[in-house]
């Protein structure tokens, strides 16, 4: 009932706009990826997540969200004082853009500071959760520091069209970065691999009807992309240096692993065939650093080859964690 009534309060509420909620502004209750008020002309009221020009290289190009959802602000005048952290109401028509819903106010008469409420809280993904339509527009983690998980670069940036495009992988679920070029972001500490807690705005790019796919994480300052360097702190990590290398010549590896306080630690070495050769700890109270001489249990050195060092975790409410190290014994050169 809802549905029907809101467009006929809209075009009938002279005195004082009828101020929807977001969600209620982007709705689509047929699903078919189209705002169902395109076209109307609303009233919401939201915080600002950022610089209203920090997505736009002429006009205006920025987020706002409230309690129930987030849209895109795409304008052609706004007011000069409009702050990140601020909420302000504002009346535009309801737009789309590739999959994108927008609110378009038309003059700067068309905006009214409400409060200064500060930055809401970014909403967090769960690990293999996507950016999806109900986050679209809102400020969002991927990575969640105070679990250690962070999300791990899959594809390297590549330039593309005024930014960069790179994926992360959030557990087993890929996320397409979009690092708009206005925003000064340098991505070259962004490589393959790279394992990052970051926050950004969610958007979409999605060409084609029905506008279900496409979504992104835009991140917004230097600062929504932290580096996570697991060879510091007390997080679940291993890592390993001096590798490939020759037991024969007396060389060593470096092992190093570690993991929040109260983690019992087992690491063994397995080969291509998923034999345990090396048990290097076995619930270990602690982590450890240390050199590896390439010996197995049996104290023999292991033959040249491609190994497997798997480290694995058990918090003291019994989750467990585990990580991985390609591990390569090599012959000694002549
Ligand atoms: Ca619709
Ligand atoms: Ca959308």
């Amino acid at each position: 009932m809802t549905k029907i009534l809101l467009p006929v309060l809209v075009l009938f509420s002279l005195a004082g706009a009828q101020v929807l909620t977001i969600a209620e502004a982007r709705i689509d209750s047929d699903g078919d990826g189209i705002p169902d008020l395109l076209g109307e002309t609303v009233t919401i009221s939201g915080v600002v997540t950022c610089e209203t020009t920090l997505f736009s290289t002429s006009g205006y190009s920025f987020y706002m969200q409230d309690t129930t959802a987030g849209i895109n602000v795409y304008a052609y005048e706004a007011p000069g004082n409009m702050n990140p952290g601020e909420e302000w109401e504002l009346t535009g028509e309801i737009k789309a853009y590739n999959g994108l819903t927008e609110i378009s106010p038309e003059s700067v008469d068309d905006y009214s500071y409400v409060g200064n409420p500060g930055m809401p809280a970014p909403v967090q993904l769960v690990r293999n959760q996507p950016v999806s339509e109900p986050i679209e527009g809102m400020l969002i983690a991927a990575g969640d520091q105070s679990l250690i998980q962070w999300v791990t670069v899959a594809t390297a940036p590549s330039s593309a069209g005024g930014g960069y495009n790179f994926d992360v992988w959030n557990g087993q679920t890929v996320i397409p970065i979009r690092v708009n070029e206005t925003t000064g972001i340098d991505v070259s500490a962004v490589n393959v691999g790279t394992r990052l807690f970051m926050i950004g705005i969610g958007g979409q790019y999605d060409s084609t009807e029905p506008y279900d796919s496409g979504y992104q994480l835009l991140p917004r300052y230097q600062s929504d992309i932290i580096v996570f360097n697991p060879s510091v702190g007390d997080y679940f990590h291993l890592d390993v240096s001096g590798n490939p290398f020759a037991p024969d010549l007396g060389e060593t590896m470096q092992i190093e692993y570690s993991g929040p306080q109260g983690t019992r630690f087992n690491l063994t070495l397995y080969d291509r065939a998923g034999r345990d050769l090396a048990h290097l700890a076995i619930n270990s109270p602690a982590g450890d650093v240390f050199n590896w001489d390439g010996r197995d249990d049996w104290n023999e050195f292991l033959p040249m080859g491609q190994y497997l060092l798997l480290l694995e975790g058990v918090s003291p409410n019994g989750d467990r964690l585990t990580t991985t190290e390609t591990v390569v014994i090599a012959a000694p050169l002549e």
